[in-house]
C-alpha cells in the first residue's frame, strides 16, 4: 500500500530525502549531444569527463505521479551550454511541470510542426510543458541549475527523435548571457 510521505528537497543542491533513484550523466554519456564532438572527446581523453547533469527521482510503483530534481552543472562545450539530452514523451498525451529552485537556465521546447518556444528558468518559475512538445533544459548561468519536475510515470522518454535529428536551435554563450542559433545539423522531424 502507498502511504503519504514528506520529501525534503534542498533547492540549492537538488538533494532529495528520501529518494528512490539517482543518476549522473557525464560528457562521455553525451558525446553526440553537443555539436563539437571533437572537443568532447579531447576533453575526456585529457581526463576531464565532467558530470554535466544529475537526476534524483522519487518513484513509487502503482502511483500516477513521478517526480524528482535535476541538477545541471555550469559549463559549456565550445560555447554550447551544458544541457540535458532532450526528449519527447512516448505518450503524446502526457505533459510535465518544471519548477526552478536555483540557478538560471532556459527551457527549450519544440513541437513536431516546427515551432520553437523557450521559457526562462529562474527561481520561482514553474514551467508548463504541454503534451507532444520536445523539451531540453540548459544551464545558462554560472551556478548549478536546480529544478523539480513532476510527470506521469507512464509518459516514457522518447529520446530517438532528438538523438537522430537534434533540436532546431542551439543555445550558445554570448557575453554574460545566451543566444539562440539555428542548428546547422538539424535534418527535420518526420
Ligand atoms: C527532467 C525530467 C526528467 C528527465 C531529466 C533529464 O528532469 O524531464 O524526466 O529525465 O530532465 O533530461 P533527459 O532525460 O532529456 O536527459
Ligand atoms: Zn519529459
Amino acid at each position: 500500500m502507498l502511504v503519504p510521505e514528506g520529501i525534503v528537497i534542498d533547492g540549492l543542491s537538488g538533494a532529495m530525502a528520501p529518494h528512490t533513484g539517482h543518476y549522473v550523466k557525464r560528457l562521455s554519456d553525451l558525446e553526440h549531444v553537443f555539436r563539437d564532438e571533437e572537443t568532447v572527446n579531447a576533453t575526456i581523453t585529457r581526463g576531464g569527463d565532467a558530470a554535466v547533469y544529475e537526476v534524483v527521482e522519487y518513484r513509487k510503483a502503482e502511483s500516477d505521479l513521478f517526480f524528482g530534481t535535476t541538477i545541471i552543472h555550469p559549463g559549456d562545450v565550445s560555447g554550447e551550454f551544458y544541457m540535458t539530452r532532450g526528449h519527447f514523451h512516448q505518450r503524446i498525451d502526457c505533459g510535465e511541470v518544471y519548477y526552478t529552485q536555483s540557478g538560471r537556465g532556459l527551457l527549450l521546447l519544440e513541437d513536431r510542426a516546427g515551432e520553437t518556444r523557450t521559457v526562462e528558468m529562474l527561481p520561482g518559475t514553474c514551467a508548463f510543458i504541454p503534451p507532444n512538445w520536445a523539451h531540453r533544459s540548459i544551464n545558462t548561468g554560472g551556478d548549478k541549475l536546480v529544478f523539480v519536475w513532476v510527470c506521469n510515470p507512464l509518459a516514457g522518454h522518447d529520446y530517438g527523435t532528438i538523438a537522430e535529428h537534434g533540436m532546431r536551435k542551439l543555445v550558445l554563450r554570448e557575453g554574460d548571457g545566451y543566444t539562440l542559433a539555428d542548428n546547422p545539423a538539424f535534418q527535420g522531424h518526420s
